[in-house]
C-alpha cells in the first residue's frame, strides 16, 4: 500500500502579505448573511491584524445566525459594523473574505466609485473579481477560507490566542461539516492540530456551533420534515419551508439553516434539497450531493453557484412547492454523474 502524501497547501504570495501588512485602517468582511466559515475566518483574521497594532473593522451585511454570535463577541478591540456604506472611505483597504467578488458582500457593493483597495481571500470556485483588486489568495481546492487565513497567520508568524484558534476552528468545522465531508484532507487536521494546542476548546466550538436550538427551530423542523418528499427511487431527497411554516412555528429566518442535513441524510440518497422562502417572494435552494453526483453544475445552470458536493441558487418562484416540481421535473436532465 502506498501512502499518498498530500500537496503542501500554498501560502499568500508577497505580494498579498505586502499590501495587507501595509494598510493601517483595515476593514474585513465576509459575504452576505455570513456562514461560519466566513465569519470564522474574518474574526480570526480581524483579531490578528489588531494583535500587530492594526485599526481592524469586521464587517457584514445581512443576517447572522444565532449559533455564530459567538465568534463575533469575542471582538473586543475591534469594531463591528453591520454593512454602512457611508463609512467606506475611512479605510484604506477592504479585505473581501469567503467571497470572489464585492457583489456577494452585498447587492451592489461593486460600485467601484465607493469601495477601497481590496484583497480577496476565498476558496470558492470561478475568478475572482477582476476590476481593480491588489491582490488574490484564491484556492478552490481547500475546504475552507479558514484553511487560508491559517496559512495567512500562520506566515505572520501570529501569536495565537484562543479566540483566533477558535474561530478557524469553527471555520473549517463549518465547512468541512465537523470533519466529515470529501473536503476534510491531512491538511485540515494539521491545522486542527495546531488551534487545538493553542488552546481551541473542540467541545465549546461544537455546542456554540450545534447545541443551540430554540424551540422554535424544533417546531420548524417538525414541520419541515413533514414535508419530506423523496423521488427518483429513493436517491432524491428534499423538504420544504413556507413562510406559513415559519410563521406556525413561531421561527425566524436563521432558524432553517441546516436543515438540508436531514432529508441528506436518509440511506440511498444521492441528491438532498432544501427548498426555503428567501423573504423577497423567492425561493432559495440548497443542495448537497453524495459521492456519486456533482450538484454545482446544476446550480449555476439556474444562476447559483458553489461546490460539487454543495450548491445553491434562487429560484424566481415564491411558493418553495413550485420550485420544487420545477426541480424535480429538470434536475435528473442536469445533474452530472461523477
Ligand atoms: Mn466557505
Amino acid at each position: 500500500m502506498t501512502l499518498l502524501s498530500p500537496q503542501p497547501l500554498i501560502g499568500p504570495d508577497q505580494r498579498f502579505m505586502d499590501l495587507l501588512l501595509g494598510a493601517k485602517r483595515l476593514l474585513v468582511m465576509g459575504h452576505l448573511h455570513p456562514d461560519g466559515d466566513s465569519v470564522g475566518s474574518s474574526v480570526a483574521l480581524t483579531l490578528a491584524l489588531a494583535s500587530l497594532g492594526r485599526e481592524v473593522t469586521m464587517g457584514y451585511y445581512g443576517r447572522l445566525g444565532q449559533h455564530l454570535h459567538f465568534l463575533v463577541e469575542s471582538l473586543p478591540s475591534c469594531r463591528l459594523i453591520k454593512g454602512d456604506k457611508s463609512e467606506l472611505n475611512e479605510y484604506d483597504l477592504l479585505v473581501m473574505v469567503d467571497c470572489l467578488h464585492p457583489d456577494r458582500i452585498w447587492d451592489g457593493f461593486n460600485d467601484l466609485a465607493i469601495l477601497p483597495p481590496r484583497l480577496i481571500i476565498d476558496h470558492h470556485p470561478g475568478d475572482p473579481f477582476k476590476a481593480g483588486p491588489l491582490a488574490v489568495y484564491h484556492n478552490h481546492l481547500v475546504s475552507s477560507t479558514g484553511e487560508l487565513v491559517f496559512k495567512v497567520l500562520e506566515s505572520l508568524e501570529i501569536h495565537w490566542t484562543r479566540p483566533m484558534a477558535e474561530s478557524l476552528l469553527a471555520a473549517i468545522m463549518a465547512d468541512t461539516g465537523f470533519f466529515s465531508q470529501n473536503n476534510t484532507t491531512p491538511e485540515c487536521f494539521r491545522q486542527a492540530s495546531v488551534l487545538i494546542a493553542a488552546g481551541a476548546r473542540v467541545e465549546y466550538v461544537v455546542s456554540r456551533l450545534k447545541r443551540n436550538w430554540t424551540q422554535a427551530r424544533v417546531r420548524l423542523l417538525r414541520a419541515a420534515l413533514g414535508a419530506l418528499e423523496i423521488s427518483a427511487n429513493g436517491q432524491v431527497a428534499s423538504v420544504i419551508l413556507t413562510q406559513a411554516m415559519l410563521d406556525e412555528a413561531g421561527a425566524t429566518m436563521d432558524d432553517m439553516e441546516g436543515f438540508v442535513e436531514y432529508p441528506r441524510s436518509l440511506a440511498g440518497v444521492e441528491v438532498a434539497a432544501l427548498f426555503r422562502v428567501d423573504g423577497r417572494g423567492r425561493t432559495r435552494v440548497s443542495l448537497r450531493s453524495g459521492l456519486g453526483y456533482s450538484v454545482k453544475e446544476l446550480a449555476e445552470r439556474y444562476g447559483g453557484g458553489g461546490h460539487r458536493q454543495a450548491a445553491a441558487y434562487t429560484d424566481p418562484a415564491a411558493d418553495p412547492a413550485e420550485a420544487r416540481a420545477r426541480f424535480m421535473a429538470e434536475a435528473f436532465l442536469y445533474l452530472k454523474p461523477l
